[in-house]
């Protein structure tokens, strides 16, 4: 149906009569009701990706774009004067992710629709997603983000489960999410839910009863581990995760044909983290209980389940006790026990038990074990994986490793983020770029084509000037568009050190103040969420924010330097702040970001990266040199070896050098303590001083005086536009089109 038809039977009046709420609902009717008529892919095997975060973002455009009538639709909407960015912002951002493990598999279903292959996804319908960030007195705090609506993109299904826990048993829904490709097919993500989650069980901010399962399962999505209270709920909510998805696996399995005897030849299962691993032991249970012997599902199962790793952090891979276990899924311990004596019995070797000394359940040990395949997430991620973290895993099943490099999809990250780049490309390319990434190397011909570079510094001035535009609109922050943009937007944890930019810019405070006054100003542009009960992530951004309102108060340094830490930063706002970035932070402490994603949509969208050689930097450096990227900092086999030999004791550089020593000092002075609060500063303070376990200070020279040399070489235009261009060209590799087709052949075989 025609938009002004639905326009029409819904509210009785012309477009141009609507407001941009009821244009809203007027679109996702349509838009639903043509995914509806799409076509999903078939064939006799099929992908389940199950995870616990699926962080889609604001659907409207993206499935416009997908669609092919983005365009038509705008101008429908602008010769009846409505503008369909104001329309979108009807829209309620679904935050069921934290960051990087969520926005990836939502690319990855993109990329999986986009390519016609037949997978779908398996996850949970969080009421609340993620909290809602809010800063008060220069500190964040949390509130619940409701997204669902009387009408939403779900979809109600007539598929539901009885699920039993250790004492009671609840009944599920599944809800569908369609996810629509570009130019092509569809899949689906299903969320599973129940029906008796109760919204009123939340009390001030996000507090609520940790006990009442039936009540609270979906409620919220775990913020990490960080959070001891809710671990519990945290197993209740996984294993109420992939009991449904092993029923629904196994139903549609029987379906297409399947014995169950042959299922590996009809589904294959990624397991995104460890959050779902216990599909292993769920689904045996379920093969068992339709009569088939514990060998041979042991066996059935292990050809249908791979395991992808996010994270060498020890704290992040996932250890239960057995008394959690017992107590929320009694039903699986005679299986894990099972599981784990067949492996003591095979190895003897502690490392690579399923139960330790402790009696905690390591869920990554039982997905290698009893998981076909294990891959981490970028070249170096796997590498460390293969020789140090996972190592013992590695000599016994050396043929399971394997690299998947991640990838992002670039219809969002590029096509609807920034039309005018994608504009741009295409008049010079032309469009194959779209649908194969790698064509974007054609762009490399114009890098020394001056009206080519002309024109791409023309675009980034006008994000940045829309930019400017909207954070004032949204959230009262002035910013000066000819001030070099220099942002890290990402989780706040310490080992992404966003507490070194926040050190640098104290010191760059100092400069200014002794009269070395940059010759353009600065504006640093962070945004992060810390985990509610992650105490020093929380310091962080208070010591971020505090640093904001003192220096916009200082006449001496304000003209020359700004922060700005934007509030609740989420996709919406990530979709806006990469467009128009100078230059992007990846700084993270060699060794220990797995991949980073914000990187390459970044790269992407023309922005030059100082980092360091870690994650997927590594192989972007590789790509676009070292004219290129900015790169300092230790190695990742030094910052290992400083971590065995425990050698490294952050009060030496503070002693040792000045510059260091007076950043410190400055957290605890009488400055900042006029605009912040002693108990987190002084915390903060000597975190650093006494600590410091993602080792800032070694890296902080070496940072300091990449960051100058990164800020020299932006004022020379010419050869700065040439570096975004080169950025650009080079970015093809890093499209989930690509991660998709590999894990396809590597993996999956669909
Ligand atoms: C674990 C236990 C209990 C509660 C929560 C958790 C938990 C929740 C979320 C553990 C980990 C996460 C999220 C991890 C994550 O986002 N990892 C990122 O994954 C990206 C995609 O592969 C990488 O690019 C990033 O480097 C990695 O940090």
């Amino acid at each position: 149906m025609k938009l002004q038809e639905i326009v029409k039977k819904r509210c009785g009046k012309t477009i141009a009569q609507c407001s941009n709420e009821e244009l809203y609902y007027a679109l996702l009717e349509m838009t639903k009701g043509m995914a509806a008529e799409k076509v999903s892919s078939r064939g006799k095997r099929k992908l389940y990706y199950i995870s616990a975060e699926f962080l889609i973002g604001k659907l409207l455009s993206n499935n416009l774009i997908n669609l092919g009538i983005y365009e038509e639709v705008r101008e429908l909407l602008a010769e009846n004067g409505k503008s369909l960015a104001e329309v979108e912002e009807a829209e309620p951002e679904p935050s069921l992710g934290n960051g990087g493990l969520g926005r990836l598999a939502a690319c990855f279903l993109d990329s999986i629709a986009s390519l016609g292959l037949n997978g779908d996804g398996v996850g949970l319908n969080y009421h609340y997603g993620l909290f809602k960030q809010v800063f008060q007195n220069n500190l964040q705090n949390e509130t619940p983000n409701p997204w669902i609506e009387k009408e939403s993109w779900l979809t109600k299904t007539d598929v539901s489960y009885p699920v039993s826990f250790g004492g009671f048993k609840l009944q599920s829904r599944m809800y569908d999410i369609d996810v629509l490709g570009y130019d092509n097919r569809t899949t689906k993500l299903h969320l599973f839910d129940v029906e008796t989650v109760d919204e009123g069980l939340v009390g001030e901010g996000i507090d609520f009863d940790k006990e009442d399962i039936a009540r609270n399962l979906t409620l919220f999505l775990y913020p990490d581990d960080s959070d001891d209270k809710g671990r519990i709920l945290r197993v209740y909510q996984q294993y109420f995760m992939v009991s449904n998805a092993a029923r629904l696996i196994l139903d549609e399995a029987v379906k297409r044909g399947s014995t169950l005897h042959d299922l590996d030849e009809y589904a294959v299962i990624q397991i995104n983290d460890t959050h779902p691993s216990m599909v292993i032991p769920e689904l045996i249970r379920l093969l068992m209980e339709r009569g088939i012997l514990m060998d041979e599902a042991i066996q059935i199962v292990s050809k249908a389940c791979a395991y992808t790793n996010h994270t060498i952090l020890a704290e992040a891979l996932e250890k239960w006790p057995i008394h959690f276990l017992e107590k929320a899924v009694p039903q699986l311990l005679p299986i894990i026990y099972e599981l784990n004596s067949r492996v003591a019995e095979k190895f003897h070797d502690k490392s690579v038990a399923i139960i330790d000394e402790e009696q905690r359940v390591h869920m990554a040990h039982m997905d290698i074990h009893y998981g076909y395949s294990i891959n981490g997430v970028a070249y170096l991620h796997t590498e460390i994986l293969k020789n140090s973290e996972l190592n013992h895993f590695y000599r016994i099943y050396p043929e399971k490793f394997n690299n998947k490099t991640n990838g992002i999809t670039f219809r969002r990250w590029l096509l609807y983020c920034n039309r005018e780049l994608t504009a741009l490309i295409e008049s010079l390319i032309g469009s194959g770029f779209k649908k194969d990434a790698k064509e974007l190397e054609k762009l490399l011909r114009f890098a020394d084509d001056t009206a080519v570079l002309e024109k791409l510094l023309a675009v980034k001035a006008g994000n940045k000037a829309e930019l400017k535009e909207y954070l004032e609109k949204t959230q009262k922050i002035t910013l000066d568009e000819n001030s070099v943009f220099d942002i890290q937007v990402k989780r706040l944890h310490e080992y992404k050190r966003q507490q070194m930019n926040a050190l640098y810019v104290i010191h760059k405070y100092f400069e200014i103040k002794a009269g070395k006054k940059p010759t353009r100003p600065i504006t640093v542009i962070f945004g992060a969420k810390a985990a509610p009960a992650y105490v020093i992530a929380k310091d962080i951004i208070h010591l971020i924010l505090c640093l904001e309102e003192l220096i916009a108060k200082d006449p001496e340094v304000s003209p020359y330097l700004k922060v700005v830490m934007v509030e609740n930063y989420n996709v919406t706002l990530a979709e806006k702040l990469i467009p128009a970035a100078d230059i992007h932070e990846q700084i993270s402490l060699a060794s220990k970001e797995a991949s980073g994603t914000s990187n390459m949509k970044f790269m992407l969208n023309g922005a030059v990266a100082i980092g360091t050689m870690d994650g997927a930097n590594v192989e972007m450096h590789q790509f676009v040199g070292d004219d290129n990227i900015y790169i300092f900092g230790e190695s990742s086999e030094a910052v290992i070896k400083h971590y065995e030999k425990a050698d490294y004791v952050s009060k030496d550089y503070y002693e040792k050098d000045e510059d260091i020593k007076r950043a410190i000092d400055f957290i605890v002075s009488d400055k900042m303590l006029s605009v912040g609060k002693k108990e987190n500063l002084n915390r903060l303070y000597q975190e650093l001083l006494n600590k410091d376990w993602f080792m800032t200070l070694p890296d902080f020279k070496e940072y300091a005086a990449a960051k100058e040399r990164i800020y020299a070489d932006y004022e020379d235009r010419m050869a700065w536009a040439k570096k975004m261009l080169i950025n650009i060209g080079k970015a093809g590799f890093f499209s989930s089109d690509r991660t998709i087709e590999q894990y396809n052949e590597d993996i999956w075989h669909l």
